[in-house]
């Protein structure tokens, strides 16, 4: 396969005025005629006429009106194209019902839909597919459906058919159609400069009672992204579409978001609190990416961040706006920590910006993506809020309607404040989680605590040597009883070693480094548990009092892992007291005792350079959480009862909140009561968050055999439901049973491998599941790859996605490695598979 590079852009030859497309749509044989007024790109050097096409039958093709000849080369076809403006006409015939790859134009439950981001749009037509290639588009659709559905306004409609108009540039990925027999769950908003939109949720009749939620997300994200970053919508009509086949989260196609039927529908009986905070983010992601993504968008596909981390980092500080902004960022940190973290320090580490691919869609990654916020955020940081403020406003009157660079985004920034970013810009470079550690120095003398942080940053694959990277570091600093006197300051580390120093002190003060987590890098402090303890009682930092109680929690499992250690008293001990605080808001309150997974202690194991035993994780995680439950037993009925709430389910803050506190009091009750509660809960809740966490413990308690039948008969006809009972019986089978629980469940006549949720909440959840997935039998990793390679043929983007779940592997004992080594030799060698996959396993390789 081709390696595409970054150094090589170049532009295209030609610019569109204008694209005029017409669909007779048919299962196997739609027709799409394409009309494209094309003129040469004075800034080109190179005038080729090529257009992209896969999968494509080409019925005709003219230039003004006469036949030409086309030469069909790798990826599409070349003709000679005229020096002047001029027509390309052309008709061409795909198969949308067997497209099984979910790109292009396909059929999910007898319904059309789209899926053109990044290359997908050369699925339906011959067109040059690249983002800087901007063009409005006219749509008319042919069918027999009732809803016929395209990007922009609404123009003629008839018997069989509709027409749409964008009068937005945009680049083909945006594209998008819909046809199906779908309702409408209405809405509107009127702008702040008092334009009405029309707003549509388009479902299936059976999921209308779904859609309330994702409208009141939708709204708010209109008036949100008014009222912090100034931005009006620019349409008449704002369409969301649900659909069950899709390879990931939802896509922003301007004026037409199409989302995973998982990612918009959500009810209080089917849908968990998790899954109702999923929704809301996810809506304003997409929303959101009208502004950065749709009218400022992508020069080429390296520069995915510019869109990607900056609407992500937008959804994050509307979340925070939305809800507690202290447990949307331990949220996220989290996240990263989980996802982006193991990217970043395995084999396929990149750069935010990477450099080369060959296949893009696997570069939507948490770098891209969740790190590439994080940047966002320290820039934010570095320059200040109201920086920040006046250098978007710049972004967005500068660029609207180019397809940009980091490089024009840096100059903004640049331009705005004043500031050199040439350091900075490292971030966008060079990849790897930097290291940052500290010593602490105090000068009684003359009241002068320092401390020195050195920062490095290991190689990582195609990057030997790391240069220093300018990291913002939060400090605030605590008198010995706990009272801040110095509030939060950010230091600008820029130098490899670097001393930062507060004068004047009358007491050698306990330090709080990386509040907020301020960057995203590994801090190593040589602290003893005592201080750790200290921070978890008192640290005026909500991020960093619970980082500190994280931290604690943490060592004490890796000391009972490697040592046999018992639970540690200390640990234990401020829990207890930390935990009996009522005045905390309960959903942090619910995280202040959550312990770290089974996947995070065997990373932190490996990169002390112990090889992790995923059996002894398992133990040492049963047993601490047991330990957990009896140390704070006569706490915890107490806060169970307290937040438990009368009246209707509401998915809001306070409510997720308790929820979230009395479920994660019920999994240490589970432990002491062997499942009683769990059972009363699953029998008496109305709502799906309080039954699944309730199933959750009965069948982790190992009762839950009838409840998970009772389950099913209850929910079979509800797929997103369906899913849940796939995921969480193969996430909490033991050890030894995954893999075979994971078989099972691929028999069920329910599982359908050709639709990505129910693949992932079956394939993804034992992957999920550590111990599992990682048995010394090699079962885990066997199943897994069995499955991988029968998904390859029919879709190879969710394939290759999930390969990730071996990009550990190097991690583990040589056995395992062994085993993991065949699993992926075996994919590779897999006759005809796809670039997809291919570049994924060649890179995990290594
Ligand atoms: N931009 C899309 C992701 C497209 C993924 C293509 N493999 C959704 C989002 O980030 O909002
Ligand atoms: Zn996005």
């Amino acid at each position: 396969p081709q390696t595409i590079y970054l150094k090589d852009y170049t532009p295209f030859g030609y610019l569109i005025d204008s694209v005029e497309l017409t669909f007779k749509l048919h299962p196997t044989k739609t027709r799409v005629l394409s009309k494209i007024a094309f003129r040469p790109n004075p800034e080109a050097t190179d005038n080729r006429f090529f257009l992209h096409g896969e999968d494509l039958t080409l019925i005709s093709a003219k230039i003004d009106g006469q036949d030409v000849t086309v030469r069909h080369v790798d990826g599409g076809l070349e003709a000679d194209g005229p020096a002047r403006a001029f027509i390309w006409e052309a008709e061409v015939e795909i198969s949308p019902s067997t497209n099984t790859a979910l790109e292009g134009l396909y059929m999910s439950n007898g319904m059309y839909c789209t899926q053109c981001e990044a290359e997908g749009f050369r699925k339906i037509t011959y067109y040059p597919d690249r983002p800087d290639v901007m063009a409005t588009f006219d749509v008319r659709i042919e069918g027999e459906e009732p809803i016929l559905l395209s990007n922009g306004n609404p123009g003629a409609k008839g018997e069989g058919f509709a027409e749409w108009s964008d009068p937005w540039k945009k680049p083909a990925y945006l594209f998008a159609l819909v046809a199906g027999d779908l309702i409408n769950h209405p809405g509107s908003f009127t702008t702040q400069s008092g334009k009405d939109v029309e707003l549509n949720i388009w479902v299936r009749p059976w999921d209308e009672h779904k859609c309330a939620f994702g409208m009141q997300a939708l709204k708010d994200s209109m008036k949100w992204d008014e009222d912090v970053y100034g931005r009006e919508y620019d349409l008449d009509i704002f369409n969301i579409v649900a659909v069950d086949d899709f390879n990931m989260g939802a896509m922003e196609n301007k004026g037409l978001n199409i989302f995973n039927s998982s990612a918009v529908l959500a009810s209080p009986e089917t849908s968990t609190d998790a899954n109702f905070k999923r929704i809301e983010a996810i809506i304003a992601h997409e929303y959101f990416h009208n502004w950065t993504g749709n009218r400022i968008t992508c020069r080429d596909w390296f520069q995915l961040c510019l869109k990607e981390g900056l609407t992500v980092y937008r959804d994050q500080q509307f979340t925070a706006d939305m809800r507690s902004g202290d447990v949307a960022r331990i949220e996220n940190v989290l996240a990263l920590r989980a996802r982006q973290f193991p990217e970043d320090q395995g084999p396929l580490s990149h750069p935010v910006r990477p450099e080369e691919f060959q296949e893009i869609n696997n570069f939507y990654t948490a770098t891209v993506y969740e790190k590439g916020a994080e940047v966002i955020g320290m820039l934010k940081t570095l320059v200040g809020d109201d920086a920040y403020a006046n250098a978007l406003d710049l972004y967005f009157e500068r660029h609207d309607g180019d397809a940009a660079t980091i490089e024009d985004w840096l100059k903004v920034f640049e331009d705005a404040t004043g500031r050199d970013l040439t350091q900075f810009k490292l971030w966008y470079s060079q990849s790897g989680t930097p290291k940052v550690s500290v010593s602490e120095d105090w000068d009684a003398e003359s009241g002068t605590f320092s401390l020195t942080f050195t920062q490095s940053t290991a190689p990582t694959p195609g990057q030997d040597v790391k240069d220093p990277k300018v990291i913002p570091i939060a400090i605030g600093l605590l008198s010995p009883e706990g009272e801040e006197i110095q509030a939060t300051e950010i230091f600008e580390m820029t130098e490899a070693t670097q001393t930062y120093q507060a004068k004047g002190l009358s007491v050698r003060p306990v330090p709080s480094i990386l509040r907020g987590f301020s960057a995203p890098v590994i801090l190593e402090q040589d602290i003893d548990n005592t201080r750790r303890a200290f921070l978890f009682a008192h640290d005026t930092d909500s991020f960093n009092r619970w980082e500190a109680g994280r931290d604690l929690a943490r060592d004490a499992l890796l000391d009972m892992i490697e040592n046999d250690a018992a639970p540690s008293a200390l640990y234990l001990d401020s829990l207890r007291k930390v935990f009996a605080d009522d005045t905390l808001d309960p959903a942090y309150r619910a995280y202040l005792q959550a312990q770290p997974g089974e996947s995070d202690l065997a990373r932190t194991l490996a990169a002390k350079g112990v090889t992790p035993d995923p059996d002894k994780i398992h133990a040492a995680s049963k047993a601490f959480k047991q330990a957990k439950a009896d140390a704070l037993k006569d706490l915890l009925r107490p806060i169970y009862e307290d937040n438990q709430i009368d009246g209707p389910f509401v998915p809001d803050a306070e409510g997720s909140g308790k929820r979230a506190l009395a479920n994660s009091v019920l999994s240490l009750i589970t432990k002491l009561d062997g499942g009683t509660l769990a059972q009363s809960q699953f029998e008496a809740a109305d709502n799906m968050t309080q039954k699944l966490a309730a199933l959750s413990q009965l069948v982790t308690a190992g009762k839950g055999t009838d409840a998970i039948t009772a389950f099913y008969d209850q929910w079979k006809e509800d797929r997103l439901v369906i899913d849940k009972w796939f995921s969480l019986q193969v996430a909490l089978a033991g050890p030894d049973d995954a893999a075979k629980v994971a078989t099972a469940l691929t028999q069920h006549p329910d599982f359908d491998m050709k639709n990505p949720n129910r693949f992932r909440a079956t394939l993804g959840a034992l992957a999920g599941n550590h111990a599992g997935f990682h048995h010394k039998s090699g079962a885990g990793y066997k199943v897994l790859t069995d499955w991988l390679i029968k998904l390859d043929d029919l879709n190879p983007q969710t394939t290759a996605r999930m390969c990730s779940a071996f990009q550990t592997w190097k991690n583990y004992d040589p056995d395992r490695q062994a085993l993991i080594k065949a699993q992926l030799e075996r994919i590779l060698a897999k006759e005809g598979l796809s670039r997809d996959t291919s570049e994924m396993i060649t890179r995990i390789l290594g």
